[in-house]
């Protein structure tokens, strides 16, 4: 899937079981106006691919990288290792360990190499979409205007309805 404009923000994922995660990163940068690709690219099962998207996206005009992967979950650190762009690493809840291995996996980079890790889950890509609308924002005045008209609707919803008991 592609938006109409060309991509700022490549949203990648290691399977195409990660998506029904990865999908709230897309809603949130579609929300906010920002144009964005997915893909599906495997650390594992397709490394040469892994290899090729990270060395082109700057060059395609991508801004930011946001990986989201499982288990084992190597995507977000190799492609950090393999493009200067910022990438923003999403840990996508496993069967086995809930995202605990995930978390840890993309958690622990060594020194050099820089992964902004989101939390496990739905609310991680989520807020990568909007860390990466946030980046793009530092020079674009149309999204950096709409993270602010969410942020600003966000607290309004919450000073509209004080009362936490069920309506
Ligand atoms: C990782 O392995 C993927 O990111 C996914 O979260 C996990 C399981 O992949 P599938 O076996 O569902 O394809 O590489």
């Amino acid at each position: 899937m592609q938006s109409e404009q060309s991509p700022k923000v490549g949203v990648i994922m290691g399977s195409k079981s990660d998506w029904p995660v990865m999908e709230h990163a897309v809603a949130m940068l579609e929300r906010l106006g920002v144009p964005c690709e997915t893909r599906v690219v495997s650390a594992h099962r397709t490394p040469d691919l892994l290899f090729d998207y990270a060395k082109g996206a700057a060059e395609r005009g991508l801004q930011v990288i946001v990986a989201g992967a499982g288990g084992a979950a190597h995507l977000p650190g190799m492609v950090a290792s393999q493009t200067a762009l910022p990438v923003l690493g999403v840990p996508v809840e496993s069967k086995a360990l809930k995202g605990l291995d995930s978390l840890l996996s993309i958690v622990q980079m060594p020194g050099g190499i820089a992964v902004g890790t989101l939390a496990i889950g739905k609310a991680g890509a989520t807020n990568a979409g909007l860390l990466a609308a946030q980046i793009v924002g530092l020079q674009d005045e149309a999204v950096r205007a709409a993270v602010e008209a969410f942020r600003a609707e966000q607290t309004r919803t919450v000073l509209d309805h004080p009362d936490p008991r069920p309506d």
